[in-house]
């Protein structure tokens, strides 16, 4: 999603030779049951020693809930893991700017203890809470879930953190709230992105979710990732993670929850509509106007062996989430 003015542009996918669009047909297996779970090879669950420093100091209190994390629901289909260097090293955060390499450079100067997140809108208990207030005190899910760009790439990520849901339901929506709507920090000082403007990107960064997209069981709001706290560099102190929408509605270092009327204007809707949809569902059969989505490179990824796979309707998880979307054409809704 690089910007070349006035519009958009994506490289990465324009260097996919058209035969691999042609690759084989893989069975769609997710997060049916635990009984369906357990017969998939389960990914080694990765141990918060196995990785090294790369966020500021982080709260005891977010150490201890992030350690005896038990329950890992794997809804990656057996697909190996991204290895932690390749997860936390190639990232889009345009706060700190528009390379790949650029959030891991720069996100670490930002500060994520104390956090704080606005809760407001149609809800009976609006608020500001704590980070701490904000998450249970037990029972933190680790959640293995494919992340896949509108840049047709992806990674496979184990999430630790909580479903949506459970705090959308603490908060009270009131029946006129059809949409929840999320922002992310600006912290000028810290986030080059910001400061330059290079995206022409309207700060902050903002995403949205249907209330039943959001409170839909798949839908996960992650504090840490790999077994540890969330690097910086990928949202910490609180992204959200919806793994059947492209990445870019995965909204990171959330500071704002608001439940709103109408469908709230999200940010690269807003830059390029006739190319960002509000639904950002995946669907290999619709195309982004420049670009086939139809495949897509699964990192890391050799430049002369790339390991290019069929993409997947709903990124995988169509039988948990078409429902969703029954009577509507994906096709006008991309
Ligand atoms: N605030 C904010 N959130 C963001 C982005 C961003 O630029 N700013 N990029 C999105 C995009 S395009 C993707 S693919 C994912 C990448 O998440 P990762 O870096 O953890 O892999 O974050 C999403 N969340
Ligand atoms: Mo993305």
């Amino acid at each position: 999603m690089f910007i070349r003015k006035p519009s958009l542009s994506c490289c990465e996918s324009d260097v996919t030779p058209e035969s691999v669009y042609f690759g084989r047909r893989r069975f769609i297996r997710a997060i049916a049951s635990s009984a369906a779970m357990a017969s998939l090879a389960p990914p080694l669950r990765a141990q918060p020693e196995d990785y090294p420093e790369v966020a500021g100091p982080v709260p005891s209190w977010l150490r201890e809930r992030l350690t005896g994390v038990q329950r890992t629901i794997s809804a990656s289909d057996g697909d190996a893991v991204t290895p932690f260097s390749d997860a936390t090293t190639y990232n889009n955060f345009y706060e700190f700017g528009p390379d790949k390499g650029d959030p891991a450079r720069y996100a670490p100067r930002m500060s994520v203890a104390p956090w704080a997140v606005q809760v407001d809108g149609e809800v009976a208990r609006p608020g500001t809470l704590s980070l701490e207030d904000l998450l249970p005190t037990s029972g933190l899910e680790e959640r293995i879930y494919r992340l896949r760009c509108v840049e047709a790439w992806s990674m496979v990520i184990p999430w630790l953190g909580i479903p949506l849901s459970g705090l959308i339901k603490r908060f009270e929506p009131l029946s006129s709230a059809k949409y929840v709507r999320f922002e992310t920090a600006v912290m000028p000082d810290v986030m080059p992105g910001v400061r330059s403007n290079f995206a022409l990107i309207d700060w902050p960064y903002v995403e949205g979710l249907r209330l039943d997209e959001a409170v839909h069981p798949l839908a996960f709001l992650a504090v840490g990732m790999y077994g540890r706290e969330l690097p910086n560099q990928n949202g910490a102190p609180l992204r959200l993670v919806v793994p059947w929408k492209y990445g870019f509605k995965s909204i990171k270092s959330i500071v704002r929850i608001s439940f709103v009327r109408e469908q709230p204007r999200t940010t690269w809707q807003s830059l390029a509509p006739s190319e960002y949809g509000f639904y950002a569902n995946v669907n290999p059969a619709v195309s982004h106007p420049r670009w086939s989505q139809a495949t897509e490179r699964r990192l890391p990824s050799g430049l002369f062996s790339p390991d290019i796979r069929d993409t997947l309707l709903f990124n995988g998880y169509a039988d948990e989430v078409a429902g969703l979307y029954r009577g509507m054409d994906l096709r006008r809704n991309y």
